[in-house]
């Protein structure tokens, strides 16, 4: 059945509110507020990232509230964050960007400069490596925000990175970047220059304008699908080199332990992902009728195909209506019209990208990477639905 004659379908059944008759009040007679030069919403919205108290703040995370955003467009006020050294305070009128290595001609840009060259905008998804990693165990989060929230979607505007390549001139033993930011730690990444030349982008625009200091202003790295750290902030620097530079940020970090006892590094591609997000844990669902189920999907490797979801714990599975367009390496919406029966339900998502590839459950993660990886967990996620309509993890 399409999707489309499904969600037809249930609308006609779905209820209408309890009270009818008489108009609501009138607002206030008085004249509203004047124009003003820059946009707020309205003080009645409280939705925030989520912050967990940390003996260093300058090193630390805040997570989207996947569950209070609409579409597929993350609001840059609400992108996740992850600094590893603070968010430096920028001038972008003496920020410069170093194009060096083995290149015919080493180039320094300008904001001013960079601005001049050809531009694109594409939406993508950044997601943390290190995104649900609590989902490795048997007891998984709470919450879409604890369990998710390290990824987030904006429209990015910028220069192709490959521009800037040809630009320099790259020397045929060329064959990696690193890519080093402005901030405190001056964090690198070794990246391949076939990535950097395919579609990575050195952006100064975020959903329309200038990037937020949080994700990297005046300038920063977007390597679609990547691991987010891999998206280098308060970008300075790009050395061409012959092999990757093995650097503390990817030593130390972003390699995944096996069973055998051998590590992968340079995992670079974030798997295909989908995860429900309304009703999800912590949600309270008001009373049996209709409702509608929606999440996200994203997927590294390209765009989303399908998604599939469950309402019995994954017994029977329907596939969901997918919002178009699609972009690749983006977040994808999708939703479900569902009635509620008033029972204990198991709600489940799983998506499947254009490689084929299908989100694994947890048993099947395992069964592929081991049980010792912080990373790149990407399992199937479920949410308990309770009789009282409670909303809960559903291997809490
Ligand atoms: N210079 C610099 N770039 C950085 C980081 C950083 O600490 N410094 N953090 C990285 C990590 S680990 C992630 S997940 C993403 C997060 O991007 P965001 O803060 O815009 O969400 O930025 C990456 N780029
Ligand atoms: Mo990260």
């Amino acid at each position: 059945m399409g999707a489309t004659a499904l969600a037809g379908a249930t609308w006609t059944a779905c209820q209408a509110p309890e009270s009818e008759g008489t108009a609501p009040a009138p607002g206030p007679s008085a004249l509203g507020a004047p124009v003003r030069r820059y946009g707020e919403r309205s003080p009645f919205e409280k939705v925030a990232r989520g912050v967990r108290d940390s003996k260093t703040p300058e090193a630390a995370s805040s997570r989207t509230p996947l569950d209070e955003t609409y579409g597929i467009i993350t609001p840059s006020a609400l992108h996740f964050e992850r600094h590893h050294a603070g968010v430096p305070d920028i001038d972008p009128s003496t920020h410069k960007l170093l194009i060096h290595g083995l290149v015919e001609r080493s180039l320094l840009f300008s904001m001013d400069e960079l601005k001049r060259l050809p531009s694109i905008s594409r939406v993508h998804f950044v997601e943390c490596s290190g995104n649900s990693g609590g989902e490795w165990s048997a007891k998984g989060a709470p919450t879409v925000q604890l369990s998710h929230g390290l990824a987030s979607c904006s429209e990015w505007t910028g220069v192709p990175l490959r521009i800037l390549l040809e630009e320099a001139g790259v020397k045929p033993e060329g064959k990696w970047i690193l890519a080093e930011g402005d901030d405190a730690c001056r964090m690198q990444r070794s990246v391949t220059l076939e990535k950097a030349l395919e579609d990575g982008i050195v952006a100064y625009g975020q959903n329309g304008e200038a990037l937020r200091p949080e994700q990297g202003y005046p300038l920063r790295l977007i390597l679609p699908g990547w691991e987010g750290n891999t998206n280098v902030k308060w970008l300075r620097r790009v050395k061409v080199t012959q092999g990757p530079q093995y650097v503390k940020d990817e030593t130390s970090k972003y390699t995944e332990l096996m069973e055998d006892g051998q590590a992968w590094i340079f995992t670079f591609e974030m798997d295909a992902k989908s995860v429900i997000t309304s009703p999800s844990g912590g949600h309270a669902i008001s009373k049996p009728g209709f409702h509608e189920i929606t999440g996200l999907a994203w997927s590294g490797r390209g765009k989303i195909m399908s998604v599939e979801v469950s309402t019995d714990g994954g017994a029977s599975w329907t596939e969901a209506d997918v919002q178009d367009p699609v972009y690749s390496r983006a977040f994808t919406r999708f939703r479900m019209p569902w009635k509620w029966d008033g029972g204990e339900s198991v709600l489940l998502s799983r998506c499947t990208d254009e490689s084929g590839y299908v989100q694994p459950s947890r048993e099947e993660l395992i069964a592929e990477r081991g049980r010792y990886s912080a990373y790149h967990c990407n399992r199937i996620k479920g949410w308990r639905v309770a009789a009282d309509g409670s909303v809960s993890n559903a291997e809490a």
